[in-house]
C-alpha cells in the first residue's frame, strides 16, 4: 500500500513537523473569508479568536434573529459524507439523569436524557430534544469519545477506532440521514481528525482491497470548508495510524467465519464492534464542564 510506505518514509525521515507545516500552509492559502464571524455583535459567539467559519461553509440558524453560529458544512462526496464541525463543549448540554430535564429558555428547547451506556473510553447517550412551542421532538444519539485531550492523541488507534466503529455501526453518518454534528473545543482538531479517518476509511473500503487513498489531498480538500482541520504534526501521523490500522481490522475480517474452529480474539473483537447496532446524530469528542 502506497500509504503504508508513505508513512514509514516520513517516521523514518523523522519528517511529520514538516509535512504537517506544509500542509497547513497550503490550507492557509486556500481560505475564504470570515466577514461575518468578524462582525462586532459575533465576536462573543467565537471562542477563539483564530478559529472562524468561512461565509461560504457556515452553518445558518433559523428562526432566529442572528443566524451567525461557529460550525462549518464539511462535505466529503467521495465518502458519501457530510459533517458539521462545531466548538460546543464547555457545557454539559445534557442532563446527568433521565428525570432530569435541561432547559435551555433563550433557545425554547428542552433536553431530556433517555438513555446512556457508558464504555470505558466513551458514552453513548439518547437524547430527547424538545422545541417548546411547537412540542415538536427528535431523537439525537450522542457518541462521546471521552478520553481525548485537546492537541493531544488517542491513547491507541485501537482505542480510537473501537469509538469510530461504534458511531459508525449506526449508520447515522450515512447519506440517508442529514449531516452529523461533530464538537471538541474549537473544532478543528480532534473533530478534523475523526471526520478524516472516517472518510479515508470508507474511501477505502468503496475502492476494494487495492484502492488508495490520498490522505494529504482528502485533508487540504476538507480544510476549504473549515480552517485549521488537524491541529499538530501528532494528530496527522494518528490519522494515517488509525487508517491503516482500521484498513487492516476491516480487511482480516472473514466474510464467513468457518464454524468450530478458534476464532483469534481481535476476530471476535471486531465482530463485537460491527454488531453493535443503535441509533445517532451527533458525535462528541473531548470534555465536558461538570
Ligand atoms: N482547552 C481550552 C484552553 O485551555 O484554551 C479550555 C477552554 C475551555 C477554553 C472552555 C475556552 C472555553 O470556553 P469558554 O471560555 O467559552 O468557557
Ligand atoms: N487559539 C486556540 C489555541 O490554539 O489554543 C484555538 C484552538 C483550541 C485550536 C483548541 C484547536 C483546539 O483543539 P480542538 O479543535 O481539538 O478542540
Ligand atoms: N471541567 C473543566 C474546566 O472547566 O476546566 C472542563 C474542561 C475540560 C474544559 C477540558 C476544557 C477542556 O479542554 P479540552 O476538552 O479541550 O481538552
Amino acid at each position: 500500500q502506497d500509504m503504508e510506505k508513505e508513512f514509514h518514509d516520513i517516521d523514518n525521515r523523522g519528517d511529520w513537523n514538516a509535512v504537517y507545516q506544509e500542509l497547513a500552509e497550503q490550507g492557509r492559502r486556500a481560505e475564504g473569508t470570515c466577514s461575518v464571524a468578524k462582525r462586532q455583535e459575533n465576536r462573543r459567539l467565537n471562542r477563539y479568536r483564530d478559529v472562524n467559519p468561512f461565509d461560504e461553509s457556515r452553518v445558518k440558524l433559523q428562526g432566529v434573529d442572528n443566524d451567525y453560529i461557529n460550525a462549518s458544512l464539511v462535505p466529503v462526496p467521495e465518502a458519501g459524507r457530510r459533517y458539521i464541525l462545531t466548538q460546543v463543549k464547555c457545557n454539559r448540554y445534557w442532563p446527568r439523569e433521565p428525570d432530569k430535564k435541561k432547559l435551555f429558555r433563550e433557545q425554547g428547547l428542552q433536553v431530556s436524557l433517555v438513555k446512556e451506556e457508558r464504555q470505558a473510553a466513551y458514552t453513548v447517550r439518547t437524547l430527547q430534544l424538545m422545541h417548546i412551542q411547537s412540542q415538536q421532538s427528535r431523537s439525537i444519539t450522542q457518541f462521546h469519545c471521552t478520553r481525548w485531550p485537546d492537541f493531544g492523541v488517542p491513547e491507541s488507534p485501537d482505542l480510537f477506532l473501537d469509538f469510530l466503529f461504534r458511531v459508525r455501526s449506526s449508520e447515522l453518518l450515512g447519506p440517508e440521514h442529514g449531516p452529523a454534528v461533530v464538537h471538541c473545543s474549537a473544532g478543528i482538531g480532534r473533530s478534523g481528525t475523526f471526520c478524516l479517518v472516517d472518510s479515508c476509511l470508507v474511501m477505502l473500503s468503496k475502492r476494494g482491497g487495492d484502492g488508495r487513498v490520498n490522505v494529504r489531498d482528502v485533508l487540504l480538500r476538507m480544510r476549504r470548508f473549515r480552517m485549521g482541520l488537524i491541529q499538530t504534526p501528532g494528530q496527522l501521523r494518528f490519522s494515517y495510524l488509525a487508517i491503516l490500522r482500521g484498513l487492516a481490522i476491516s480487511s482480516s475480517l472473514p466474510l464467513v467465519l468457518p464454524s468450530g474452529t478458534n476464532r483469534s480474539q481481535e476476530e471476535m473483537r471486531v465482530e463485537n464492534i460491527l454488531n453493535n447496532f443503535s441509533a445517532v446524530a451527533a458525535v462528541s469528542n473531548g470534555d465536558h464542564r461538570q
